[in-house]
């Protein structure tokens, strides 16, 4: 059983995760868009994750005993211009991301939560692996800059650019 105090923190995330998905979609249609199909494929597998994290913490939530809250999206405001902006915007919306999940891991430990501080390890690892990619992916646009042949080159491979996986699978 959950208390109030972590359903609400739990419920926050829920709604930081919807929000990733929401920018994230948002970019693969701006990288459609612009016709760079690797890239938006990569951002649309990456909303697709995001709706991923926000069910398993939906499940979490009401297995434990609370309520979860499925709450509006907001619309994602960036307004998106040359794919190392784009990148850029990912990687810091993913160190905000990362700083919430070790903030509800503190309200865990204060809360004495060590069921759901457990649960959580899978995001903390899950983190590490998202912002490792997208610093990759950054420092390669750096080296291409506005080469035309680097950045086609650079949207033909980017799903073959992977790290590591720190998580593991979802249903781990
Ligand atoms: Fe990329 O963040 Fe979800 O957890």
């Amino acid at each position: 059983m959950i208390n109030k105090k972590i359903e609400a923190a739990l419920n926050k995330q829920i709604e930081a995760e919807a929000n990733s998905s929401n920018l994230y979609l948002a970019m693969a249609s701006w990288a459609e868009a612009q016709g760079y199909e690797g890239v938006s494929n990569f951002f649309y597998d990456q909303s697709d994750e995001e709706r991923q994290h926000m069910l398993k913490l939906v499940k979490y939530v009401n297995e434990r005993g609370g309520r979860a809250h499925i709450c509006a999206t907001t619309e994602p405001l960036k307004i998106f211009d040359c794919l190392t902006h784009v990148f850029q915007d990912f990687l810091d919306h993913e160190v905000e991301i990362t700083r919430l999940i070790n903030e509800l891991v503190h309200v865990c430990l204060e809360e004495k939560d060590y069921t759901t501080q457990n649960f959580l390890q899978w995001y903390v690892a899950e983190q590490i692996e998202e912002e490792a990619v997208a610093r990759t992916i950054l420092d390669k646009l750096k080296l291409i800059g506005t080469d035309k042949g680097g950045l086609y080159l650079f949207d033909r491979d980017i799903n073959q650019i992977t790290v590591t996986s720190a998580a593991g699978p979802m249903s781990e």
